[in-house]
């Protein structure tokens, strides 16, 4: 992974003039933007429409015990007027949503900023005859269909902060996020269809609402038309509302400060946290990020395949694009239905330009053979882009020869939920790409590799460490909901001064970087951020289970894995059915997502005299690594090793 062996893929040269950024407009706007990120920003915040202008850029500190970090402060504005108040008057009959259903032969829908205006303002006119006001946190449980859109920018508008939960998590898990943040109203939908199958969001929705306070009211969104309980006085019908909701309604100005969205995301240790994103600052880091990374010009049709439950559906399916007046594409179907050829046929229908997806669905699709791209045509597309975990080389190359036919750019950007936009990516017209590298810090953003134990900064190329952020950038995360301390301990506790990715990175001898990966307890499977430690304490919720330990394992289309190694209650039989059981636990306890891949039974586990699970051999064990198990002398029973190295599991 160095300059001399990786093979680098230059923007060809009409790229790089047609862009709105190439080589040498890179390197001026990145030195200015750390020469003086102020006046940077101050710039870059004209890109947004301003109720009360702000006096001063920027207030941050990252000195733990006094962290704190404001953008634009003083300054008001409003998201929803941005996303599409704004763009009535020039762009009011273009097609603001694609909506492409998740059956191929249902029709797609064309929402103009016009319609988009009127669906946007009837629900926050329901929400406000719910009681729902500024401040007021909501719940949003829903498919990916044209109302999610409409509810994420209802609360907008009326200053209501949402807090939007992927419809594949569990009923315990909407439960802990509906409490966590106290939301007044939960908006889901009767089901939601996907890849052929209708999850029952409603009748989830029922039983977590059993969990919550019985002041919470659920609207329901009909989508199928499906069968659904009714809880007279507790549900209302959006459907019906809306016939009668005024289509105009006002806009409640915002203080740049005030939270926009949480969104609950795992950390290495206990229950998700609620990340929580501003109103000012990450409108303008996620409208600025979404044009200059995917070099968006206006009229271009822009498909992030992401759903509106991760960052990645918040930043560029909606607010992004919206804010940029973009063309955004909503897809509600899975990339293999009714088969592998869905990505591409969508493509071709919707002539798309810019296409954003995960490492795991270009494996997955590559598994499937060229023969289901072949019968596309691919000749709109101009600029891919990837996001959630390192592409490997083959992947990358498939996706650039397949589907880019060698002549679009490959944007791999690496960001997180904590980040509220892209912190490094290659730019398409600027950077020439190596495959598996995120190449170069977006503008404003300060990376630095420190030693781990140490933490002392190396300089000087090559480096490999851990990945710190030394500047503040608009989109950054202000706290965790609710939980201050948290947010401080997790992020500036363990390197002071300095914002802590959680990831591992390494510096090529070019001075690009590579990220390695996680260095705490978070998984990344299929793209979706999981906390090892809630895998784990699912699993000891269940009565028959002692002690169970999970880690990560490299898997060929997802990525990484979810390895358990389980210890049962003294007398429990150790079965296969047990295993089963256990797995449709997890599922029930958190999601589909967190479905264990691998049981492997561990009556003992290697601990240290304390009484601390060793995970680092656990890891190794799970990654079939045992030549390289490291000194094991520690360990209270070392024979423990013997025995779960004997009974690994195999995939
Ligand atoms: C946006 C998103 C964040 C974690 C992050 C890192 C991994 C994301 C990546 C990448 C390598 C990329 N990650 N993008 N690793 N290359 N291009 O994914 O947010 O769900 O919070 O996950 O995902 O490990 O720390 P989130």
């Amino acid at each position: 992974m160095s300059s001399t062996t990786a093979k680098t893929y230059s923007p060809s040269k009409a790229m790089a003039d047609a862009a709105h950024v190439n080589a040498d407009r890179y390197d001026r706007m990145y030195a200015d933007s750390l020469a003086d990120p102020d006046g940077f920003w101050r710039e870059q915040a004209a890109r947004v429409d301003w109720i009360t202008p702000f006096t001063e850029v920027s207030d941050v500190d990252f000195t733990l015990g006094n962290v704190s970090i404001n953008w634009f402060a003083d300054g008001q504005l409003n998201v929803a007027a941005n996303c599409i108040d704004r763009h009535l008057a020039t762009r009011a009959d273009q097609t603001a949503i694609i909506w492409e259903p998740d059956s191929p032969t249902d029709e797609a829908l064309h929402i103009t900023y016009r319609d988009l205006h009127a669906g946007t303002c009837k629900m926050a006119n329901i929400l406000k005859d719910l009681g729902v006001g500024r401040g007021d946190r909501v719940v949003i449980y829903m498919p990916m269909i044209p109302e999610a859109a409409f509810a994420m920018l209802a609360c907008a508008r009326i200053g209501a902060i949402h807090s939007i939960v992927f419809a594949g998590f569990s009923p315990d898990a909407l439960a802990a996020r509906v409490n966590g943040c106290e939301a007044k109203v939960v908006i889901t939908a009767d089901y939601a269809p996907r890849g052929g199958k209708a999850t029952p969001l409603k009748t989830n929705a029922d039983q977590a609402l059993l969990h919550c306070k019985d002041t919470v009211k659920c609207l329901v969104v009909k989508r199928t038309g499906g069968q659904t309980t009714w809880t007279e006085g507790r549900d209302y019908d959006y459907n019906a509302l809306s016939k009668t909701a005024a289509d105009t309604c006002h806009v409640e100005p915002m203080n740049a400060e005030d939270p926009l969205f949480i969104l609950y995301t795992s950390g290495s240790t206990g229950q998700p946290k609620g990340v929580v994103h501003s109103t000012g600052g990450y409108l303008v880091y996620a409208a600025l990020t979404h044009e200059t990374t995917f070099d968006y010009k206006d009229g271009d049709v822009f498909w992030c395949t992401a759903d509106v439950g991760w960052v990645t559906g918040h930043s560029y399916i909606v607010y992004g694009p919206l804010a940029n007046g973009a063309t955004t594409v909503m897809f509600e179907g899975v990339p293999t239905y009714p088969d592998a050829s869905r990505f591409w046929q969508v493509c071709e229908k919707h002539k798309v330009n810019q296409f954003y997806t995960a490492p795991t669905a270009i494996r997955a699709l590559m598994g499937q053979g060229d023969d289901f791209v072949k019968g596309a045509d691919l000749s709109s597309l101009r600029i891919l882009g990837t996001v959630g975990e390192p592409i490997n080389p083959e992947a990358w190359n498939w996706y650039n020869d397949v589907i880019g036919g060698g002549r679009c750019p490959i944007v791999d950007t690496w960001w997180q939920t904590e980040t509220g936009g892209h912190l490094m990516t290659p730019l398409p017209g600027a950077h020439a790409m190596k495959p598996g590298s995120a190449m170069k810090p977006f503008f404003g953003i300060k990376p630095v590799v420190l030693e781990p134990t140490t933490a002392e900064v190396l300089e000087g190329n090559p480096a490999e460490g851990v990945l710190c952020i030394a500047s503040s950038w608009p989109g950054q995360m202000r706290t965790v909901w609710g939980d201050h301390e948290r947010f401080e301990k997790t992020y500036f506790a363990d390197y002071p001064g300095y914002y802590f990715t959680g990831d591992g990175c390494k510096r090529d001898a070019d001075g690009d970087y590579w990220i390695t990966g996680r260095v705490d307890d978070v998984i990344n499977v299929s793209g979706h951020r999981m906390g090892t430690a809630e895998v784990e304490s699912a699993l000891v919720a269940h009565p028959k289970v002692a002690e169970a330990a999970v880690v990560g394992y490299p898997h060929a289309i997802k990525g990484q894995g979810i390895y358990c190694y389980v210890t049962l209650m003294g007398g429990e039989e150790y079965t296969d059915e047990l295993r089963a059981e256990l797995r449709k636990w997890v599922r029930t306890e958190i999601g589909p997502i967190a479905s264990p891949d691998l049981i492997q039974w561990a009556p003992g586990l290697p601990k240290t005299r304390s009484g601390k699970i060793m995970r680092r051999i656990l890891r190794k064990i799970a990654e079939n690594d045992h030549a390289t198990l490291g000194d094991t002398s520690t360990l209270a029973d070392p024979s423990v090793v013997d025995d779960l190295v004997k009974n690994r599991m195999n995939s």
